[in-house]
């Protein structure tokens, strides 16, 4: 079996808009009620995976889901509340870094890799998810000799997925250190993440417990906006890079990383080059941080809005110059989901695995490229406004949008 980082973009939806549903994460907040262009969206996106799959990655997707979601307007006697209209309309699947948690095979006791599909309960939009990309989850890994696909934790306990998650190797097919990072509730902001649904997971995915660590989020970082752990901190490998207040106990986590994996390297950017809310506001942590072919070294996948902000860019050409683990810095523009509090990272889940056991359709060929730009291109409204949510010709339009894709990609059984 040959191992690899695969990355399961969520491909932006037709009906990507800012409502300005999640307390807390602060881009999103902004941004409520601006016009939301899903074409340049959906293309933003594609072009970030194609220049992945350039780089010699190995590159595959997740479908937007059916919205809006008409079972959750009924359920509710289809109320004209704008949020409540808003939550059914969210393209917000596509930060398929909180689909699920993944426990690949090196780490789990029966040696299949393990999916947790997250709950997302702490947000009324997001709490929709789970249940449409559970099925493409059985989908996407359908060979149960190879992947456990887990439905979500009880939802008294929330889970927001791999955005909690930071997975610690000297190799990718290693086995590895999982971190679970949870907040504590408390603050002015919702913690999405508790503990008690990190628990579960490493027990669900049969975790080695010498090989688990669960560590605090700073309270200070959830309320400067880190709604997630990470949007302050991000692994690759035997590489940590996180902030200097991401973690409520930032020595004594180094230190249990250090004991556990002593070839472990952590970068932390103090808070004096660059400040919790810089870091927050240009979204440097909210990075892909990837090992390249051939022993090129690591490459960190950041925002435009990272490298256009003087601190942070300041920093990283030290960084550079220093010939340190990171060789690469590579900047995209995936401006669209940024403006909803989604980088490059939210973008995506990784799952190591052997890329022959995954179902083709769910990986990303030129030809599947093509054939999703096409259809973007041709059928994604060029842009919504907030308050054509609702309104018939809209729903028309981003169902059929979507249908044609899936038809497109030869997966129409997904519905
Ligand atoms: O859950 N934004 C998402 C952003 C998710 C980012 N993911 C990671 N950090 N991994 C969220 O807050 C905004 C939707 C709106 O307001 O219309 C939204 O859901």
């Amino acid at each position: 079996m040959a191992l690899v980082e695969i990355n399961f973009d969520g491909i932006v939806g037709p009906s990507h808009n800012y409502a300005g549903l999640s307390l807390g994460n602060l881009a999103a907040t902004v941004h409520a009620g601006d016009v939301s262009y899903p074409r340049a969206a959906a293309l933003q996106g594609l072009a970030k995976m194609r220049a992945n799959a350039a780089l010699g990655l190995a590159q595959g997707f997740l479908l937007p889901l059916p919205r809006p979601n008409s079972a959750f307007l009924a359920a509710l006697g289809e109320p004209d509340d704008r949020p409540l209209i808003g939550a059914a309309w969210s393209a917000s699947s596509m930060w398929t870094a909180n689909a699920a948690t993944v426990s690949p095979a090196p780490d789990t006791a029966d040696r299949r890799c393990h999916l947790t599909t997250a709950n997302l309960a702490t947000m009324p939009h997001r709490s929709l998810e789970w249940p449409d990309t559970a099925r493409q989850l059985r989908l996407a890994f359908a060979d149960a000799a190879h992947f456990a696909v887990h439905d979500p934790v009880p939802a008294c306990f929330g889970d927001e997925g791999a955005a909690n998650h930071m997975r610690m190797a000297a190799s990718h097919e290693a086995p590895g250190l999982e971190i679970f990072v949870y907040g504590r509730s408390g603050g002015a902001f919702p913690a999405r993440q508790h503990e008690q649904a990190s628990r579960a997971v490493a027990r669900l995915h049969r975790l080695d417990p010498e090989r688990v660590l669960f560590a605090a989020q700073n309270p200070a970082a959830i309320a400067a906006g880190a709604f997630h752990n990470d949007v302050v901190a991000v692994a690759n490998e035997h590489l940590l890079f996180a902030h200097e207040e991401a973690f409520a106990e930032p020595e004594a986590l180094f230190a249990a990383i250090r004991k556990r994996l002593p070839e472990a390297e952590i970068v932390v950017v103090p808070s004096s080059a660059i400040s919790l809310s810089e870091a927050v506001r240009s979204y440097l942590f909210n990075a892909q941080l990837v090992t390249l072919p051939s022993s090129a070294g690591m490459a960190l996948v950041i925002p435009l809005e990272a490298w256009e902000s003087a601190a942070v860019r300041g920093w990283l050409e030290i960084m550079l110059a220093g010939n340190g683990a990171i060789r690469r810095v590579i900047p995209v523009d995936v401006r669209q989901s940024m403006a909803n509090g989604g980088g490059p990272a939210c973008l995506r889940l990784r799952v190591v695995a052997d890329l022959a056991m995954v179902d083709p359709r769910f990986l990303l060929s030129d030809t599947n490229a093509d054939k999703i730009e096409w259809v973007v291109s041709h059928h994604w409204p060029e842009q919504i406004d907030p308050a054509d949510l609702g309104s018939p010709t809209l729903i028309q339009s981003v169902v059929a949008a979507r249908a044609t894709l899936l038809q497109a990609l030869d997966l129409a059984e997904v519905t």
